[in-house]
C-alpha cells in the first residue's frame, strides 16, 4: 500500500503502525487513524492551509449526520430568500460539492492548492480530529460546526457505507463482527470515534463561540430549534419560521435522496455512487443489527470515555 504513495510519506506510513480496516489499512498517526492518502493530505492541509477569519468549517467524524448539514449550512450563509426550486444549488449537486473536504478532496491531489477563486465567505468540511487542524482553523475567527451522532448508530451507518465502498470495487464485506470489534477497539477512519468527539466536545465548552457542538439525535427530535441555534451561531438568523421550513424540507433525506443527481450520481473521491450517502437516516437503526452483548459492549465503552465530561446521548 505504501509504495502508491510519494516517498516521503511512503516511508513514513512504512514506520507507522497499521491495522487492517475494510480490506484496506489504517495508520497510526499521534494517536488517530487515518487512510493514507487522508493523512498525507491532512499533513498538506496542515502546513499549507490558512484560514480566513469569515470561513465556516464542518467538522465531524464519518457517518454523524455530515450530509444534512453539507446541505444546511450553505443555504444559511447565502440566505437568498428569491432562490427559488429550480435554482437551488442541491438539485445539481451533492452536498459534498458545496462544502469541499480539506483531506478527501482538496489536498490530496496538490499539497498546495490554489483556494484564490474560492468566494466568500468560504464553506469546508473535514473528518480530522481537534488537534490535527491547520493552526489557522484553531486560532483564527473562523468558526466550526461539529456533529456527532450515538456511537452505536455511527457504527452501524458505516458499516454500511464502508462495505458498499468496497463491495463496488470487488472486495468482500466486512462481517460485522469484526468491524465491531475494531471499532470498540478505537480503530475507526479518523477515529477513535470516542477521542474524535471529546476533542470537539472539550473545545467547545471552553470556546462555545468558536464551536457549535451538535447531536444528529437533537436535529432529528427539534429540527427547528437546532436550526435556528445553528443560524444564530453562524450570525444569520433567520428573520421567519417559513424560511426554517423551506430549508428544513429542501435539506431533507426524502427530498435529496430522490433527486437525480443522488440517485445517479458517482462520488469522484470514493467511486461509489452518491445514493449511498442516503440511507435511512433513522435514530436507533443500531437494534436491527447487535446483540445484547454489543450493546453492553459499546455502551460500556461509550460510558467509561464520556464519563465526567458532561457529554451524552440519552437516547
Ligand atoms: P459522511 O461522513 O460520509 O459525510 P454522513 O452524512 O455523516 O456521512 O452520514 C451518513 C448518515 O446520515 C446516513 O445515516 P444512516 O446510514 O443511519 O441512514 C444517512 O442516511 C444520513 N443522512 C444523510 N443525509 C441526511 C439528511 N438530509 N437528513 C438526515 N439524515 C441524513
Amino acid at each position: 500500500m505504501g509504495s502508491s504513495f510519494p516517498g516521503s510519506i511512503s516511508t513514513l506510513l512504512d514506520e507507522l503502525p497499521k491495522e487492517t480496516w475494510y480490506g484496506s489499512y489504517l495508520y497510526n498517526w499521534e494517536g488517530f487513524w487515518y487512510r493514507g492518502h487522508h493523512l498525507s493530505a491532512a499533513m498538506a492541509a496542515r502546513s499549507n492551509f490558512r484560514a480566513n477569519d469569515s470561513d465556516v468549517f464542518l467538522a465531524s467524524s464519518m457517518k454523524t449526520g455530515t450530509t444534512w448539514l453539507k446541505a444546511i449550512i450553505p443555504r444559511i450563509m447565502n440566505p437568498d430568500v428569491r432562490i427559488t426550486n429550480d435554482d437551488d444549488p442541491l438539485l445539481k449537486h451533492h452536498p459534498n460539492e458545496l462544502m469541499p473536504s480539506l483531506e478527501v478532496q482538496l489536498f490530496i491531489a496538490n499539497p498546495n492548492p490554489d483556494l484564490s477563486g474560492m468566494s466568500s465567505p468560504r464553506l469546508f468540511r473535514t473528518h480530522v480530529p481537534f488537534p490535527m487542524l491547520p493552526e489557522s482553523v484553531k486560532n483564527s475567527a473562523c468558526k466550526i460546526v461539529y456533529i456527532t451522532r450515538e456511537p452505536k448508530d455511527t457504527f452501524v451507518s458505516s458499516w454500511h457505507f464502508m462495505n458498499s465502498a468496497i463491495t463496488a470495487r470487488g472486495i468482500d464485506p466486512w462481517p460485522m463482527d469484526e468491524a465491531f470489534g475494531t471499532f470498540c477497539r478505537g480503530i475507526h477512519a479518523f477515529g477513535p470515534f470516542h477521542d474524535h468527539v471529546l476533542g470537539y466536545w472539550k473545545e467547545s465548552r471552553k470556546r462555545p463561540e468558536k464551536i457549535h457542538f451538535m447531536r444528529y439525535e437533537d436535529m432529528k427530535k427539534e429540527p427547528r430549534e437546532e436550526l435556528q441555534k445553528l443560524a444564530c451561531f453562524l450570525g444569520k438568523p433567520f428573520e421567519r419560521d417559513e424560511d426554517v421550513d423551506k430549508v428544513l424540507w429542501r435539506c431533507s433525506l426524502e427530498r435529496l435522496k430522490n433527486l437525480e443527481v443522488n440517485r445517479h450520481g458517482v462520488d469522484p473521491s470514493l467511486g461509489i455512487g452518491y445514493k449511498h450517502y442516503f440511507r435511512r437516516g433513522i435514530v436507533g437503526d443500531w437494534k436491527n443489527y447487535f446483540t445484547g452483548e454489543m450493546q453492553q459492549k459499546l455502551d460500556l465503552i461509550t460510558a467509561v470515555k464520556f464519563e465526567g465530561s458532561g457529554l451524552d446521548f440519552g437516547y
